[in-house]
């Protein structure tokens, strides 16, 4: 992908309507347009994420749907640091390839999710020999993986999931990052990916961001770094909702509104809605945390009973009937994931169970909520 078809992606993305024509044309051009996404072109990116599973197998039948419904994708995997560097300086490119391959290919705005993370790193980045590395090994590992991973895909993805998941609430996430680097590590990233792209836009992803003593903590650290000279563009609110338990409209649209006051563009990144009953209220998206499978809480393990499915797609409705009232906020919506049988949320905070968290079905074909979201257009 030229630079220039990067760029427009990205304008259009961000509703920077510079060049309306160019970008109209873009998207007349666009591969199979005659899903979902053509639906709300008029409103924000809509997007899926694509599992490792996919993109070994090559599975041309979901790919071809991917492809159809969809103008964003995000790699599930296939970019954490643990995919890219296992050890260090030996990158393994091969599934991230495949996946940039086909957003070109396909034409699709094309997320870097994800450069620095708690989770899925390593443990050699936090190592030297046998102690803790040094503040100076780590900055250095840093900025050499996202030094290395933006400078190879800079030519095809424009938007990188800079710092992932680093806020607890009202503080930092206790993590190796913050231990050996202190909070300054959050600045540090998004400097060393703005001086490899200087013009990528640079998100800070996280869950559960409909908590106001969180986003008041994000929106501090931005501000913060602002001070410093350094710009994050956007916020990821990954919004993993759930069908009774929330977050309930109201407070995700305080967010909304929230993040964009504070200058930031928002993007709804990892959007699913766990309808299974909830394993001891635990919310959010922690994934260290685990329960043992009970039967009690796996319920719809044939199929989903059409009252239940009703509610989904009510759920999705007013979540997407939020999403077009603040469509000049909003620069994308990506769901986590296609068909209900690829979900995380069918193994976690509990392995084993059925969910149907998404808008396609185990057979891949659409679902209520699929008709419902249509309808609101
Ligand atoms: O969906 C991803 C799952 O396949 C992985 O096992 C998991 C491991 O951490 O990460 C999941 O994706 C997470 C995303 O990268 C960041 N936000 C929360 C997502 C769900 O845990």
């Amino acid at each position: 992908m030229k630079q220039t078809r990067r760029k427009f992606l990205l304008q259009s993305a961000l509703g920077i309507s510079a060049m309306p024509l160019v970008v109209a044309n873009l998207r007349a051009s666009a591969a199979v347009s005659s899903g979902l996404a053509e639906v709300f072109k008029d409103d924000f990116h809509l997007g899926t994420a694509i599992s490792d599973a996919t993109l070994r197998s090559g599975d041309s039948s979901l790919l071809n749907l991917i492809a159809r419904e969809f103008n964003t994708i995000t790699a599930e995997n296939a970019m954490k640091w643990e995919s890219l560097q296992p050890s260090e300086n030996q990158f393994s490119w091969h599934l991230a390839d495949d996946f940039v391959k086909f957003g070109r290919k396909n034409k699709m705005l094309t997320i870097g999710h994800t450069l620095v993370w708690h989770s899925q790193t390593p443990e050699y980045v936090f190592k030297n020999k046998a102690s803790l590395a040094s503040r100076g090994i780590l900055l250095r590992r840093m900025q050499n993986h996202i030094g290395t991973v933006i400078d190879r895909y800079k030519d095809s993805i424009a938007i990188w999931d800079v710092v992932n998941e680093a806020i607890e609430q009202n503080k930092w996430r206790r993590s190796k990052w913050l231990e050996i680097i202190g909070e300054e590590y959050f600045a540090k990233a998004f400097a060393f990916a703005r001086e490899t792209d200087p013009t990528a836009h640079l998100i800070y992803n996280d869950y559960n961001m409909h908590n106001p003593d969180k986003q008041e903590f994000i929106i501090a650290q931005v501000n913060k770094c602002k001070k410093m000279g350094i710009r994050v563009d956007g916020v990821g609110m990954e919004c993993h909702a759930t069908l009774d338990e929330g977050p309930p409209i109201v407070e995700i649209e305080t967010a909304i509104v929230n993040f964009a006051k504070a200058g930031l563009r928002v993007h709804i990144s990892e959007l699913d809605v766990d309808v299974l009953p909830s394993a001891w209220d635990y919310q959010g998206a922690e994934i260290d945390v685990n329960y043992e499978y009970s039967e009690k809480i796996n319920p719809y393990k044939n199929a989903l009973p059409s009252a239940v499915s009703a509610r989904l797609a009510e759920r999705y409705r007013e979540l997407f009937e939020l999403f077009i009232k603040h469509r000049d906020k909003i620069a994308r919506i990506s769901f986590w994931g296609t068909t209900d049988d690829e979900s995380w949320k069918n193994d976690w905070p509990m392995a084993g169970r059925t969910n149907y968290p998404l808008l396609f079905d185990r057979s891949r074909s659409p679902k209520a909520p699929y008709f419902a979201i249509k309808n609101l257009k």
